[in-house]
């Protein structure tokens, strides 16, 4: 039997958390010379250290209530019609810049943020947020391909998942509308980020075909159906495929020759926060050296807080399926905020989901 990753918080554990949340964003939120001990974090899952949450408890009293989501889309959907009560979010690239066009995230003060300068300058200037004044860099990474050594070759191409039936049932992608339409997309050949709605209908056909040969479109939890036998081969992000690489030998993780997708994840704090001071703690805390440097090695993504860089081991710098060569990040795209133009991916994927 093997283990999970590590142990990070349940998922029985934040379903209880979500619960209590309605209760908390009920409190009232004015009137109070200083905050409540509490702090409500919506984040991706196996997207956190071991010891995280409970140093920012022990450094500030405060407690955490800590949720997750799947992809952007579903954050967003958490948080159009009102915020139910989170203090830190952590939105990708295209979504901050999305967030930010509907007035969702709130200017982040500089001053609270005493280690924001730890950040390499490389990302601290991004096309989605100039200047990062609404978001704070978290980890970067690639969506690619893991697999089981002992029952698939080693696969080049995307047309493995998208186009071939070699592993029919035994194969599973992302549930991450703009991230498997735009792999396959750079399949056919075309832009992650294509505004042509015959090139989209095209991967919608492609993925709509490849149907019958999918077990799963798994909600940010490929590698577990991996590493438990469930299938040979799946989309994943890379950090999440390194976790379970660690447990499991037979496992590898591979970025197509097409290219691929270069995320930069976030931390915000959107609109109506309860609790903004002990937000920007949190945020400051996860900007120190050491707390990153923590994080990182033990969910293997790669991270833009340069003096955290210093504390890695070599073996961590030196992964190509962490930080890729440049040729690899070359051949590769950003997701961008395509604006009105969302709502032909969003028509395109109900379409795949419902053939
Ligand atoms: C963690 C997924 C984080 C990367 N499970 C997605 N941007």
């Amino acid at each position: 039997m093997i283990k999970a990753p590590f142990p990070i918080v349940s998922r029985r554990r934040v379903l209880k958390a979500a619960a209590a949340l309605g209760a908390v964003a009920a409190l009232p939120r004015t009137g109070w010379a200083e905050e409540e001990k509490q702090i409500n974090v919506y984040n991706w899952d196996t997207y956190i250290g071991e010891t995280t949450l409970q140093t920012y408890t022990d450094a500030t009293g405060v407690e955490v209530q800590y949720d997750l989501f799947a992809n952007n889309e579903e954050l967003l959907a958490k948080l159009k019609e009102g915020n139910p009560g989170y203090d830190v979010i952590f939105p990708s690239d295209y979504m901050v810049q999305t967030m930010i066009t509907l007035g969702i995230l709130v200017p982040l003060d500089h001053a609270k943020l005493a280690n924001l300068g730890n950040i390499d300058p490389t990302f601290a200037n991004p096309g989605y947020d100039p200047g990062m004044k609404h978001s704070v860099p978290y980890k970067w990474g690639t969506v690619g391909i893991g697999y089981r050594k002992s029952k698939v070759e080693t696969p080049d191409s995307w047309g493995l998942l998208f186009d071939s039936d070699k592993y029919a049932g035994r194969l599973a992608l992302l549930a991450d509308q703009r991230i498997v339409l735009g792999c396959a997309l750079k399949y056919l050949g075309f832009s992650m980020n294509s505004t042509n709605e015959d090139e989209i209908n095209k991967a919608r056909d492609l993925l709509i075909k490849q149907k019958p040969n999918i077990k799963a479109f798994a909600p940010d939890e490929g590698q577990n159906m991996l590493i438990a036998g469930d299938v040979d081969i799946v989309m994943e992000w890379n950090g999440d495929i390194n976790q379970v690489m660690a447990e499991d030998d037979d496992l590898n993780y591979v970025i197509p020759k097409e290219g691929t997708n270069v995320f930069i994840d976030t931390m915000c704090i959107p609109k109506d926060a309860p609790h903004p001071e002990n937000a920007h703690a949190f945020i400051n805390h996860i900007l120190d050296p050491q707390v990153e440097a923590e994080i990182a090695n033990t969910i293997h993504y790669a991270t833009p807080n340069a003096e955290a860089r210093k504390l890695l081991p070599p073996e961590e710098l030196n992964n190509p399926t962490i930080y890729p060569p440049n040729e690899v990040i070359a051949k590769s795209e950003p997701v961008l905020d395509v604006g009105d133009f969302t709502t032909v991916y969003d028509r395109a994927w109900t379409e795949v989901q419902a053939a």
